[in-house]
């Protein structure tokens, strides 16, 4: 397919852009760390949709790359701050595919030495999809990951169909609830229910917890009340490349 082939020769020259939503402390009000998104602006189409362009590259093999690219793009960035003295978390999305390749821990092992990041300051964010809760045994490359120092994420939280116990099984330091319930919390009963449930089960695992899609001052003064560590939406900031980020941290401070 056309799209196919233009997203490999995207990928060859580099023209994927990676854009940083941060993430925000909702006791303080700080930045704690930024959700690397890829962007990709056909030629001819515009801006395509990253799930569609995902799927194009799992579909024609080029999902190795595309995750690299972001993953590096992230891991510059990260570097840089450190440097520079702020040190802040990038996190990376990850394919469930990607789990599914057993060379991919020690490539991040490789890239977090050449770029010289500090493991803690990566995390992975995991779809929860059937490949991560439906394996009876641990996935390996989870754990693998792990072992390296970098964080594991469950992202969409509370929309996949896998049970609950894998929280207990599986190396995961935080998860974030979807943006559905966060937005019909502050009208909505049943999703206020969910996402207080969320936050208690984070707690009794000691897992840091993430609201997405806080659109509102009323949605975060709820979610402060409820007890939840982090918060990332367009009340704070939509997703920005790298130098408007900068602009807006410096606002900020
Ligand atoms: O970027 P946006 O907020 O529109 O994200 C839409 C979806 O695309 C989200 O589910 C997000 O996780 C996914 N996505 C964005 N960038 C990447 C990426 O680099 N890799 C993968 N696997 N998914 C991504
Ligand atoms: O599935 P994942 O969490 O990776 O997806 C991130 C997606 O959510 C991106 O497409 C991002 O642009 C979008 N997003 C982030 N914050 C908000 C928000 O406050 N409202 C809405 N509607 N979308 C958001
Ligand atoms: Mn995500
Ligand atoms: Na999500």
């Amino acid at each position: 397919l056309g799209l196919a082939a233009d997203l490999r020769q995207a990928l060859d020259d580099d023209e994927l852009e990676v854009y940083f939503q941060p993430k925000v402390s909702i006791p303080d009000r700080r930045l704690v760390g930024v959700e690397c998104l890829a962007r990709w602006e056909h030629p001819g189409h515009g801006s395509v949709p990253p799930p569609e362009f995902v799927a194009v590259a799992e579909h024609t093999g080029l999902l190795g790359q595309l995750t690299e690219a972001v993953l590096t793009a992230g891991l510059r960035r990260a570097r840089q701050w450190a440097q520079a003295g702020h040190p802040l978390p990038v996190a990376i999305n990850l394919s469930s595919r990607t789990l599914m390749d057993p060379s991919f821990p020690a490539r991040v092992s490789e890239l977090l030495r050449e770029y010289e990041v500090d493991p803690e300051l990566l995390t992975f964010e995991i779809t929860e999809d059937g490949s991560v809760g439906e394996a009876d045994q641990p996935l390996p490359t989870l754990h693998q990951l792990a072992e390296l120092g970098v964080r594991l994420s469950v992202d969409d939280f509370g929309t996949g169909y896998s049970s609950l116990s894998y929280l207990s099984r599986l190396p995961v330091h935080e998860v974030k609830i979807d943006q559905s319930f966060v937005q019909g919390m502050a009208t909505d009963a049943g999703d206020l229910a969910i996402v207080r449930a969320v936050v208690d089960l984070a707690r009794h695992f000691d897992l840091t917890v993430v609201a997405e899609g806080v659109e509102s001052e009323l949605t975060l003064n709820l979610l402060e009340e409820i007890g939840c560590d982090i918060g990332q939406g367009f009340l704070f900031s939509r997703p920005l490349p790298y130098e408007r980020l900068e602009a807006w941290f410096a606002a900020q401070t």
